[in-house]
């Protein structure tokens, strides 16, 4: 059933975020975004996988970017969560030069729920999760079985992304 279904019982959603940087000590960028998120109001973070340093997708001479995956029980409304979301990006120094430019975090909601969306700025699932690796490797790791509207099985969807490199930090 749809997140819009009026019939939905009220209750928290899962989402999952993804999280990325490749400018600054991205490390502690993204260990200070896991924090950020259990502040969020009305949000519970519930799971968070490791950290992995990962080849730059789609764009070339760019630093590796260290990439994650987080999942939140939220009752904010898709919207809302991206929004706040933005603001972590924010307080974290995130500027926009250009499309795909180096960044100091990047956070990106990937999944809500079942839901599929398609507002303006916010397109649920993120449209190009299932090709990316940077992704898919981190959010195996804490939610293998989760499908992905329109997609297929997190699990099933790896096969797809293997010859682009992720490797798995130990903290
Ligand atoms: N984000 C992008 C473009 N390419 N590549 C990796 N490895 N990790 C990212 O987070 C990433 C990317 C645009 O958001
Ligand atoms: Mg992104
Ligand atoms: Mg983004």
């Amino acid at each position: 059933m749809s997140i819009a279904s009026p019939h939905r019982a009220p209750g928290p959603v899962r989402a999952h975020i993804a999280l990325g940087a490749n400018l600054g000590d991205a490390i502690a960028t993204l260990e200070s975004a896991f924090v950020a998120l259990t502040e969020l109001p009305d949000t519970r973070l519930v799971a968070r996988s490791s950290l992995y340093r990962t080849a730059p997708v789609g764009v070339s001479g760019q630093p590796d970017y260290i990439n994650a995956v987080a999942a939140v029980d939220t009752t904010l409304p898709a919207r809302a969560l991206l929004d706040a979301l933005l603001d972590i990006e924010r307080r974290q120094g995130r500027t926009r030069d250009y499309h795909q430019a180096p960044r100091t975090l990047d956070l990106d909601l990937l999944l809500y729920g079942d839901a599929i969306l398609a507002l303006p700025g916010l397109e649920i699932p993120h449209p190009r999760m299932h090709l990316r690796a940077f992704v898919l490797v981190p959010l195996a790791e804490i939610a293998p079985r989760t499908m992905i509207p329109g997609r297929g099985v997190v699990t099933d969807l790896l096969a797809g992304v293997r010859d682009q490199a992720t490797e798995r930090l130990s903290t």
